[in-house]
């Protein structure tokens, strides 16, 4: 198993934000900026944010903003809350959230809000508690939660509570840990975690540890590094990480790891990516890992990014 190949993986993550025409950036195209904020903020976590030029970041990400005030994935794409969301976490790492027309983009994401509480992630429509997350972790960013029904929209999260103590995207829809790192992250943000059976939901969250250690999302499924995000960060905010096998759990993500050239997978000997490479590195943050920076396990960003948001 070994350690955590910090410097390989900050070099892989850099090597990517440069390779624009490789199949991984091709597929990513179109959410190039959550790519980017996945990318930035394990860079961060590594402390090796300052190898990346701020200024070139910056203006790209500003370059994706829509005249609705929302952010696309890329430069001319439409908005979505998501990539807002990508765009504001970008901007927070840099200490540069002050450069937005806040007012402007509060409004973006204050109408996505439909009348049951819930938000669609686009003018399209559709909803998801996702949707609900992104748009309440992006207005407590922005100090603007005041905009939007906060009592309705968490009335609508936890209409999609289920009997097992888990949440689903919709009212009724099959518990999934993705889906309630998103319903507890708002009610977390919102202070309305008093609406969560957190035993029962604990227990649910900590049978997801299988026997090699890693995690699943759901019962029966496999282990993916993935989930070490989704899933501690839950049983933390509900205080309940202590029912899992921590050791067990580094040592599944570690064996995830591409240590010669970089780069974390969902299990072990798969393809490595940006994505799992965060979850991974997040992981091992959620579980104290010595030399990687805390993060908040609310707001998916750094903790001294948070604390520099809402203590000063
Ligand atoms: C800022 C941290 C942060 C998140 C933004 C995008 C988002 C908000 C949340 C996504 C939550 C979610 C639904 C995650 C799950 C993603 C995932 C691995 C889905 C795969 O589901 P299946 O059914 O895979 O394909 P399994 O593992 O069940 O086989
Ligand atoms: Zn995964």
């Amino acid at each position: 198993m070994g350690e955590l190949a910090a410097e390989q993986h900050a070099r892989y993550i850099l090597k990517v934000e440069k390779k624009k025409d490789d199949i991984e950036s091709v597929l990513m195209e179109h959410l190039r900026i959550n790519g980017v904020y996945w990318g930035l903020t394990t860079l961060d976590m590594l402390g090796k944010l300052s190898a990346v030029d701020q200024e070139t970041v910056i203006s790209w990400v500003m370059s994706c903003q829509h005249e609705t005030g929302g952010f696309g994935g890329n430069e001319g794409h439409d908005p979505h809350v998501l990539y807002t969301l990508s765009a504001i976490q970008i901007l927070a790492l840099f200490n540069k959230i002050e450069i937005l027309d806040i007012e402007k983009v509060s409004n973006y994401v204050t109408t996505l809000q439909n009348e049951d509480g819930s938000f669609s992630g686009d003018k399209w429509g559709e909803t998801d508690t996702r949707f609900s997350y992104v748009a309440i972790c992006s207005l407590a960013l922005l100090k603007q939660l005041d905009k939007i029904n906060v009592e309705k929209a968490v009335k609508y999260i936890i209409s999609c509570k289920n009997l097992d103590g888990g949440f689903g995207c919709t009212p009724g829809a099959e518990s999934h840990a993705g889906q309630i790192f998103c319903c507890i992250g708002a009610l977390a943000i919102t202070g309305c975690l008093h609406y969560v059976d957190k035993d029962l939901l604990g227990w649910w969250l900590c049978e997801r540890q299988v026997k090699s250690g890693g995690l699943n999302g759901r019962p029966e499924k496999l282990p993916d590094v993935c989930y070490s995000w989704w899933v501690l960060s839950s049983l933390i905010i509900i205080d309940r990480v202590r029912w899992i096998d921590k050791e067990k759990l580094v040592k599944f993500i570690l064996e995830c790891q591409d240590k010669e050239n970089g780069g974390i997978s969902d299990r072990p000997d798969d393809a490595v990516d940006v994505f799992h490479t965060y979850f991974g590195v997040a992981g091992l943050s959620l579980l104290e890992y010595p030399g990687v920076k805390a993060i908040d396990p609310a707001y998916a960003l750094p903790v001294d990014v948070i604390n520099r948001i809402f203590l000063n």
